[in-house]
């Protein structure tokens, strides 16, 4: 497949200020008349080429005559004598076939789009590039008894009846866009129906549709969505500008949600929620999503991408905004440390791994492939650090700047940057490294102290990664701090340390005793930090540092450094993990909630991390010991955290969130401690649920173990949810993510289960995505694991390449595998490249797997 590359860029040749698009729909036989004002742009003679994926001209006019047509490939070559022309095609689509999820495709009765990154294409000829912004009036003609309503982008201009059970619609959408952010959706929906009023006063319909049997589980989307708007004026003086705004919810989609201009539309996971059938996390997820959307009709509506090279300007910003806005309404600490859990467990495998690209890449063979958590976590970590660098008033001022400079323009990440720079007040000359160079800096950390002055010497160093061997010093904000561990108080104010060359040194002065370094607080810069910290000053950090993070941090290090060990030696040493939980246990200034995250362990996979090689079987040998020490040791203390929350009816409030979490946690350690009564306790939390945070707990808790209680539960959980999607999902990854010696068979089996299908990304993802994360299951030593996985990712491919091809990457981390391991996964990512027939999505990250 053609490699596109960023240097290559150049401004379309024919703009299309204009276009009209008819549709009449049906599922097998969609007809699409498209109507494009197209002017020449800039002094060349070039045809107008109309990219196409699949389609075939029904008929091509050009200012009303008809035309000849010609296909280059895909795309339609249209000579043009002038500098402005009317240009007229029609083609014919069929929905119903359209297994990619990509353009107009059919999901469970629905009609519904789904255009980026480059599937407007497979609807109807375009220059399908976001630096293209026209103004689009659509009208829509459909069933009116299977298609009652009918939604396009914008404001409703017009509606009838077209005669013989059908009607039409006609939307307009004022602000020119991109054709990515185009979108119709046609079907029988009800909507939750609510309005908001503008800090201008203007009046906005939102409407949240979804299918009549759905309506009831809305409400929560529509509370978010009100909270968003109201949050996007008051912090980034953001307003919405259409009179309306509408959400879909769909069940088959490939992303989480799309921002399309005043209608986005979702994956049904990201909108419905109540409190049986959506845990916590599953609210949590509704709202930041929801946010997402909408604060992209400023951060990539309003203001859009230049070129897909430049993606990572609207996601890595709007994924900031979204972090901020969640972390606005509830637990700051924890809304952090669930970020950062993310970037480490998605980004930083990723950004050391043969798919290492940075924020901005430099070249791709298919774009969808760089919707990574590079593009949007780091992308959003780099926005963070300019807003640290700033701070927050300046930081503000460099957004308004930002906003109205490139107001209805296709922006670029440098476009960013200036505005940062001139807004802001700042020279981010050596910042912008973070956008040409891929891999984690590491910084080590040495401090020394001698009388009473404290010298902290940092030195960094960033990674090779494919394509850059040499690396140039990164500018790393640290926010950091010195703690005296005889009396536990500071002893200097926090500081923002800049480290920008190879090796730097800071001091302190009046450190009249040894201090204890907390540093990168609040994970002020994405990278690895190494102190040397010792098990004391880590135990002493958990229990006394001011920074929620941090504090966090420390308890994890001090896991970390346990469970290495203990792989290292076979035996660990667990006495200062189970006196810092302890401790933790029993601080009342603490909530729950953060209680909950800190006294968990480090996943299998981020203990791998560490590791040269990675010994999947030893890691949870050591972990699941620890868990069982931590277990039995507190058992006491784990038992009254789990009584405590029992009486608690459900609430979705932060504390009650909070109780819920630490209860669940408890019950893991009960369980681990090998208690006589564990699995009666667990059953009894998964009858006695009131929601769906508790039941899917204690069911976690049941799958685990190897009660007789274990099938009944599971059973109980298929017969109750099984006609509900979203919930079955649940049932496949509690199993795939099962920590028994079988849930690699499990997986196997479940493969066969009359409820998996391939058809549904949310389903392929519930079982085979989920199983990637199961360690020591998919990386069995017997290559069973990546089989299963290499015969999802073929077979997927002929129906859904963008799909399978997200599945592709845990096979490229062969190189941090012993020689057996690694020689089955490049056997697995070989039997991928060799497939015949295989899409390029599934190509370029397989052939760039075996590197
Ligand atoms: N733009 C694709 C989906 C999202 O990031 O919002
Ligand atoms: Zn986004």
């Amino acid at each position: 497949p053609a490699v596109i590359r960023r240097e290559d860029y150049r401004p379309p040749d024919w703009l299309v200020p204009d276009i009209a698009l008819d549709f009449r729909l049906d599922s097998m036989r969609t007809r699409v008349a498209s109507r494009l004002q197209v002017v020449r742009n800039g002094d060349h003679d070039r045809p107008l080429v109309l990219d196409g994926d699949g389609l075939t001209p029904v008929a091509l006019r050009i200012d009303g005559v008809a035309t000849d047509w010609r296909l280059d490939g895909d795309a339609l070559v249209v000579p043009l004598p002038g500098g402005a022309h009317v240009v007229e095609v029609e083609v014919d689509i069929a929905p119903e076939l359209n297994t990619q999820l990509m353009g107009l495709y059919a999901s469970g009765g629905l009609l519904c789009t789904q255009c980026e990154a480059e599937g407007f294409r497979r609807i109807t000829f375009f220059p399908d590039r976001p630096d293209v912004l026209s103004r689009y009036s659509v009208r829509m003609e459909a069933d009116k008894a299977r298609y009652p309503v009918l939604l396009a982008n914008g404001d409703p201009v017009a509606a009838g009846d077209a005669g013989d059970g059908r009607h039409w619609a006609e939307w307009r959408d004022p602000f020119p866009k991109p054709c990515y952010l185009f979108a119709l959706v046609a079907g029988d929906l009800v909507a939750n129906r609510d309005s908001f009023t503008t800090l201008s006063g203007r009046k906005v319909d939102l409407g949240i549709w979804v299918r009549a049997a759905d309506l009831s589980k809305t409400d929560h989307a529509m509370t978010a969505l009100k909270l968003s708007m109201a949050w996007d004026e008051a912090v980034y003086g953001r307003e919405y500008d259409l009179d309306v705004f509408n959400i879909v919810a769909v069940a088959d989609f490939n992303f989480g949600a799309m921002e399309n201009k005043g209608l986005n539309i979702f994956n049904s996971r990201y909108i419905l929620a109540d409190p049986d059938t959506a845990t916590d996390a599953d609210y949590d997820a509704v709202a930041g999503v929801v946010a997402h959307e909408y604060f992209h009709n400023w951060s990539g509506n309003r203001v859009t991408c230049r070129d897909w090279f430049q993606l990572s300007l609207k996601e890595g910003f709007t994924v900031f905004r979204d972090q901020q806005f969640s972390a606005d309404q509830g637990s700051a600490a924890v809304k952090r440390i669930e970020d950062v859990r993310t970037l480490r467990a998605a980004q930083f495998p990723e950004d050391s791994g043969p798919l290492a690209h940075p924020i901005r890449p430099e070249s791709y063979m298919e774009i969808s492939n760089f919707y990574t958590a590079t593009i949007y976590n780091k992308g959003a970590e780099v926005i963070r650090m300019m807003h640290a660098i700033l701070g927050p008033e300046r930081f503000r001022a460099a957004t308004d700047l930002y906003f109205a400079r490139h107001d209805g323009e296709a922006a670029t990440c440098e476009d960013f940057v200036v505005a940062m720079e001139d807004g802001g007040g700042a020279d981010l000359t050596q910042f912008r490294r973070w956008y040409s160079q891929a891999g984690t800096p590491r910084v080590v950390a040495t401090l020394d102290h001698e009388g009473t002055t404290a010298r902290l010497t940092l030195e960094q160093a960033v990674p090779a990664t494919p394509g850059q061997p040499d690396k140039q010093p990164m500018v790393l904000p640290l926010r950091t701090r010195l703690f005296c561990g005889e009396t536990s108080g500071p002893l200097c104010d926090e500081r923002l340390i800049l480290l920008t060359e190879p090796r730097q040194t800071f001091v302190f002065d009046d450190i009249a005793t040894r201090p204890v370094l907390s540093i990168n607080r609040g994970f002020s810069a994405p990278v690895t930090v190494e102190t040397g910290r010792d098990a004391a000053d880590l135990a002493f950090l958990s229990a006394h540092d001011d920074d929620p993070f941090a504090r966090y941090e420390a308890m994890q290090q001090l896991m970390l450094d346990t469970l290495v060990a203990a792989v290292a030696e076979g035996r660990g040493d667990h006495g200062a993990v189970i006196e810092a939980v302890r401790n933790t246990l029993s601080d009342p200034a603490l909530d729950k909630a953060f209680v909950g995250e800190a006294v968990l362990l480090p996943s299998e996979a981020f203990v791998g991390e560490q590791m040269l090689v990675v010994d999947p079987d030893a890691i949870h040998r050591a972990r699941e010991a620890l868990r069982t020490d931590l277990g039995k040791a507190l058992e006491g203390e784990w038992r009254a955290a789990h009584a405590g929350a029992q009486a608690n009816r459900f609430e979705y409030s932060p504390a009650a969130k909070g109780a819920r979490r630490l209860k669940t946690v408890a019950l893991g350690y009960i369980a681990a401690a090998g208690a006589a009564d564990a699995a009666e306790l667990a059953h009894a939390q998964f009858t006695g649920a009131d929601n769906m945070t508790d039941r899917q707990g204690a069911l976690t808790t049941l799958v685990n173990g190897d009660s007789a209680l274990r099938e009944a539960a599971l059973e109980a959980f298929y017969r109750r949810y099984r006609d509900n999607a979203l919930v079955l999902d649940k049932w496949f990854t509690t199993q795939a993510l099962s920590t028994r010696d079988d849930a690699l068979d499990a997986v196997l089996a479940l493969e066969k289960h009359p409820d998996f299908t391939l058809a549904n990304p949310n389903r392929v993802r519930a079982l085979a995505g989920a199983f990637t994360a199961n360690q020591r299951g998919f990386h069995a030593a017997d290559g069973r694991g990546y089989g299963f996985l290499v015969d999802i990712i073929v077979a997927l491919d002929r129906i859904n390449p963008q799909t399978a091809a997200k599945l592709v990457p845990p096979l490229g981390r062969w190189r941090r595998f012993d020689e057996a391991r690694a020689t089955l996964m490049r056997a697995a990512l070989g039997r991928i490249v060799e497939t015949p027939g295989l899409s390029k999505d599934v190509f370029e990250q397989a052939s760039k797997s075996l590197g």
